[in-house]
């Protein structure tokens, strides 16, 4: 996978992703993450890359032009036209089906739009994709870009040390984690649950399971919705539900 981000502050995006997991892999060789500067193809003699809007209000508008001749100088370095995923608060709500879809591709853009955004034709020349990372507000789409590569990174192959699959995790079978424990076997008082020291694996699995369906139905039932669950699972959860 390669990342190409479009952006204003192209050391906020490589400081933060080449450290730990996602570093580790760009030095493995399985990812690129390249910032371009937008400021680079500004033709403007003092690099201005922004201006006022027209009709008025407060802040600043990016201008169209350097936005799209980044990219279309990106696409003629490539050879092909990468899809485009804009960071907007106006966008689908990012989510792990959204990273499983995009882990598919070869390419991908990030756009990043700093104070009020990005002249409305630039996006409409360029852009595939509209995200969000969630509703709030940030000051810039960086953020929402590194989240979004980390999530899709951890789902390519060789990204995870741990040779099974990324997505027996959280929102597998869109259940939450089961807890986990480890040494010492008291801490403060307190002992790590008997079945996880038995050795016993089928009853350590099921028991798993039923956590993970516990604390769904505690913090998060409105996933349980779409959860996979087997006939036993679903009679656990009416059981907890009756209780
Ligand atoms: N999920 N932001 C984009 C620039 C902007 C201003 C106005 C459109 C209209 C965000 C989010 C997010 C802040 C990034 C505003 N774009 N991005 N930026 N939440 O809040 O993705």
């Amino acid at each position: 996978m390669n990342y190409h981000v479009l952006t204003l502050f192209p050391d906020m995006v490589t400081d933060g992703l080449h450290t730990s997991i996602i570093g580790r892999a760009v030095e493995k060789g399985i990812l690129t993450v390249e910032a371009i500067n937008i400021r680079d193809y500004t033709k403007e003699k003092h690099g201005h890359v922004d201006d006022a809007p027209y009709g008025g209000g407060a802040g600043m508008v990016m201008q169209a032009a350097p936005v799209c001749d980044a990219y279309e100088a990106l696409c003629a370095r490539l050879g092909k036209r990468p899809r485009v995923l804009y960071m907007t608060p106006q966008g689908q709500v990012f989510n792990q089906s959204i990273a499983r879809e995009l882990a598919g591709e070869e390419e991908l853009v990030f756009l990043c739009g700093h104070y009020e955004g990005i002249d409305e034709r630039a996006l409409e020349m360029i852009v595939t994709d509209y995200l969000s990372v969630g509703d709030y507000v940030l000051t810039g789409g960086e953020l929402p870009a590194m989240v979004m590569i980390d999530c899709i990174s951890r789902l390519i192959p060789g990204v995870l040390n741990n040779d099974v699959s990324a997505e027996i995790e959280s929102f597998h079978d869109n259940l939450l984690e089961y807890p986990q424990y480890t040494r010492p076997e008291i801490y403060e008082g307190q002992r790590v649950p008997e079945v996880l020291l038995s050795g016993h694996h089928k009853n350590i699995e099921i028991w798993r399971r039923q956590q993970s369906i516990r604390r769904t139905l505690e913090r998060r039932p409105d996933l349980l919705e779409n959860a996979r669950l087997t006939e036993k699972e679903r009679a656990y959860l009416k059981m907890l539900c009756e209780q």
